[in-house]
């Protein structure tokens, strides 16, 4: 049976047992403290490398490795900031990771803009854009923004609100001048996220989007090193898009999956569904990646709460990704299953 190479994301303090335990050995991780303008150490990932180890794991993708927003602006710094970034890139690289995943996203990284208790009395995370567009939400947003909420922050937004679409394509096509030749020679696979949500936010433009966005991006460099990861989620938040088409299309190119579900109750307005329930079909979305000979790291992306689980981090509750995983890995040994069949019936 062909192997998914199922992965799980984890954070400072978890236990990789806990990972091992459930099947799984790629672990997905970073150094979550590390600020933009210092590089990534190498002990420091050394050591995370062996603590992963030690629990029968690997550390198979760097999620993520941040850009600042100054590289993205393509503004008087970011050729210092890059130089750091690359310098990070190579660490990682020297300790062992191929995959590295990063993101486009102007200011916040992804958000949502409130819990939502679903009828069955658990809570999913929940996006509606009334609820962005009033700046006296932003302090209330579960998730990435709930400590930024400050003067500083709110006066970066502003500024970013001037910003134009073009300006980041343009630091796009900058950085990955810069940074594509770097990973081809260390044999590192870049994996760049998608907008989430992908439409502006706060009203600062996002620009990965759709599939004309990620051809665009790919088009760039056309290089194997400069890849995506596919989150259906971000991307499927957007009835527009074809998500089974979109993985036909870049299939070769897509180094890294999330793979979560949502449903769309508006314009830009969704919730976080269960993996086994929503608008996508995830099951139409595997069958693709696996006709597309897919053998990168998949994760089962954010889950809802139950069971009243505590979760330091909106999104990664333990509970329901590892049912995701189930849900995810179930659908994989079908698609194999039949294929094998469909070989025998043919031979
Ligand atoms: C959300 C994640 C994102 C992702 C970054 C990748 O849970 O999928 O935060 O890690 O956007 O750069």
């Amino acid at each position: 049976m062909d192997d998914l190479r199922l992965a799980w994301r984890t954070f400072d303090g978890d236990d990789y047992r806990r990972v091992r335990q459930l099947g799984i050995r790629s672990v997905v991780t970073a150094l979550y403290n590390v600020p933009c303008d210092q590089v990534w150490p190498l002990d420091s990932l050394k050591t995370l490398w062996n603590s992963i180890k030690a629990a029968g794991c690997r550390f198979e993708v760097v999620e993520s490795l941040p850009v600042a927003d100054e590289i993205i602006l393509g503004g008087p710094a970011a050729d210092a900031l890059t130089k750091i970034w690359c310098r990070s890139l190579a660490n990682i690289r020297k300790a062992g990771v191929r995959v590295v995943t990063y993101n486009w996203m102007l200011g916040p990284d992804w958000c949502r803009t409130h819990w939502l208790m679903l009828p069955d009395g658990s809570e999913t995370l929940a996006f509606d854009e009334a609820t962005a567009q009033s700046d006296a939400a932003i302090k209330q947003l579960p998730g990435w923004l709930k400590n930024q909420d400050d003067a500083e922050f709110r006066q970066r937004l502003d500024q970013y609100r001037q910003v134009g679409a073009d300006q980041l394509w343009d630091g796009l096509a900058k950085f990955l001048a810069r940074v594509v030749p770097l990973a081809e020679r260390l044999e590192v696979r870049l994996a760049l996220h998608p907008d989430d949500p992908p439409w502006p936010v706060f009203g600062i433009p996002r620009i990965i989007t759709d599939a004309a966005a990620l051809d665009r991006v790919l088009g760039f460099q056309d290089s194997t090193a400069n890849g995506l990861c596919f989150c259906t989620g971000s991307l499927g938040a957007n009835p527009e898009n074809d998500l089974p088409a979109m993985v036909r299309r870049f299939g070769a190119r897509i180094h890294f999956a999330h793979v979560r579900n949502v449903v769309r109750t508006g314009p830009r307005a969704f919730y976080e569904s269960p993996h086994h329930q929503g608008d996508l079909d995830l099951g139409e979305i595997l069958a693709a990646f696996y006709e597309a000979g897919f053998c990168g790291p998949m994760r089962p992306d954010h889950g809802h709460r139950i069971w009243d689980e505590h979760t330091d981090r909106p999104g990664y509750s333990w509970v329901t990704r590892a049912i995701g995983a189930a849900y995810l890995r179930g659908i994989w040994e079908t698609l194999a299953n039949d294929a094998s069949k469909g070989k025998r019936r043919a031979a």
